[in-house]
């Protein structure tokens, strides 16, 4: 039986771990996968996490299951975090294994109530997307996203292309720091994208997977909470990976906002019985240190401080290498670095350009032209300036 296994294509995000861990030259730059990591190049346990998993240690009883779909606390702190006024009796809730998970309950809700579902994303978007939906066999289209030349988002085509998908389809949008680009929407502009489902009736899915690392935990889900307002039906798949430090902890959450209060009850058994069907129930450690957090006044501002910290060092490190690339290339081509937020850029450079940075410089970055902005520090702005500039970009 397994001998008749086909090979599968690895992650290409993935597999750059592993070539960059086979390079053996000094000073080489990982900016590949989307993990934060300081000026050490350390990727911390946060200060908050600790005193949150000490505590559970102290007073943790019992190990027994949670519910099917994840603890209440958990549930309610992250609604409150995510969406903080949206009516309780709309709003269905599940923990799932990470954000990944999320997205995947979310697709396999929506093909369980629609099984004509078209799935719309963002060209590009995160590549677990297309593979998860791939693999699920769940039929999707790309909506026009980066424009190429100001490596900000093509809004006019991301409007026709969206305004095409039907009542009861799923649009996936990133709510903040999309992924790979770091080109985001105004919010004049997700106003316009709300519009635009309301007149459809297509139902926006977001995933939320860097809430905290853009403008800020606030403004950073503003966007899903406007929408969450306007619009009888969202899905929302958030992530608790980058903003808590836990990414190995599986952390996530669905949030399925129904029309009323009758949908909720269906859209929450469904959800729970989505669980029972995959894994039965999700992980609760992460869960529980995020409530943990969440739910005490001194252990969620030493977070949010943290966070702000993590923020504010990914936007000097923005400013710096815009800067220093203005002053090599003595154009503004490179301020889009200072415009985009979250992890990422696209640079907009070609595959040679960037195996290229690769083989000259020993600087990694995923093949698309991403880079992770974390990845640099003071000291290594100046080196990628210098690279990217010797590449031809
Ligand atoms: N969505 C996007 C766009 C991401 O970049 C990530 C990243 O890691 C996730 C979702 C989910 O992450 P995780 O499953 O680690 O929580
Ligand atoms: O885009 C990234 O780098 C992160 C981490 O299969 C990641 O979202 C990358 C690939 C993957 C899972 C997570």
């Amino acid at each position: 039986m397994l001998s008749s296994l086909q090979p599968q294509t690895p992650d290409s995000i993935l597999k750059l771990i592993e070539e960059f861990k086979a390079d053996t030259r000094q000073g080489k730059i990982d900016l590949g996968v989307g993990v934060y990591k300081d000026s050490q190049g350390v990727t911390p346990v946060m200060r908050a996490v600790k005193a949150a998993e000490r505590r559970i240690w102290e007073t943790q009883t019992t190990k027994a299951y949670t519910g099917l779909a994840g603890e209440p606390e958990y549930r309610n702190a992250m609604a409150q975090m995510v969406l903080k006024d949206v009516p309780a009796d709309r709003l269905a809730s599940l923990a799932t294994v990470g954000g990944t998970g999320a997205i995947r309950q979310a697709l396999e809700l929506a093909r369980l109530a629609n099984p004509g579902v078209t799935v719309h994303v963002s060209n590009p978007t995160w590549p677990n997307h297309l593979s998860i939906m791939k693999f699920m066999g769940l039929p999707f289209v790309e909506y026009r996203y980066f424009d190429a030349e100001t490596r900000g988002v093509d809004f006019d085509g991301l409007k026709a292309d969206i305004a095409r998908a039907g009542k009861g389809d799923i649009v996936l949008l990133h709510g903040c720091c999309h992924n790979p680009t770091g080109a985001n929407l105004t919010m004049a502009q997700w106003e316009e994208v709300a519009a635009i489902l309301e007149a459809s009736g297509a139902i926006p899915l977001i995933d939320l997977a860097y809430q905290g690392f853009g403008d800020g935990l606030e403004e950073d889900a503003a966007a899903t909470r406007m929408i969450a307002q306007r619009l009888p039906e969202v899905l929302i798949a958030a992530s608790c990976s980058k903003n808590f430090g836990i990414y190995r902890e599986r952390t996530g959450i669905l949030f399925a906002l129904a029309e009323n209060a009758a949908a909720r009850d269906l859209a929450q058994g469904s959800m729970a019985f989505l669980n029972r069907q995959n894994y039965s129930f999700p992980p609760d450690h992460g869960a529980r240190i995020v409530s943990t957090i969440l739910t005490d006044d001194a252990l969620r501002a030493d977070w949010a401080a943290e966070l702000e910290e993590v923020r504010n060092t990914m936007l000097g490190l923005r400013a710096q290498l815009a800067s220093d690339l203005r002053d090599l290339s003595g154009s503004d081509r490179f301020d889009f670095i200072g415009n985009h937020r979250g992890m990422f850029s696209r640079l907009g450079a070609t595959p040679e350009q960037v195996q290229r940075l690769k083989s000259d410089a020993a600087i990694y970055m995923v093949g698309d032209s991403r880079l992770n902005i974390a990845g640099l520090n003071r000291h290594t702005v100046p080196v990628l300036a210098r690279a990217i500039i010797d590449a031809g970009i």
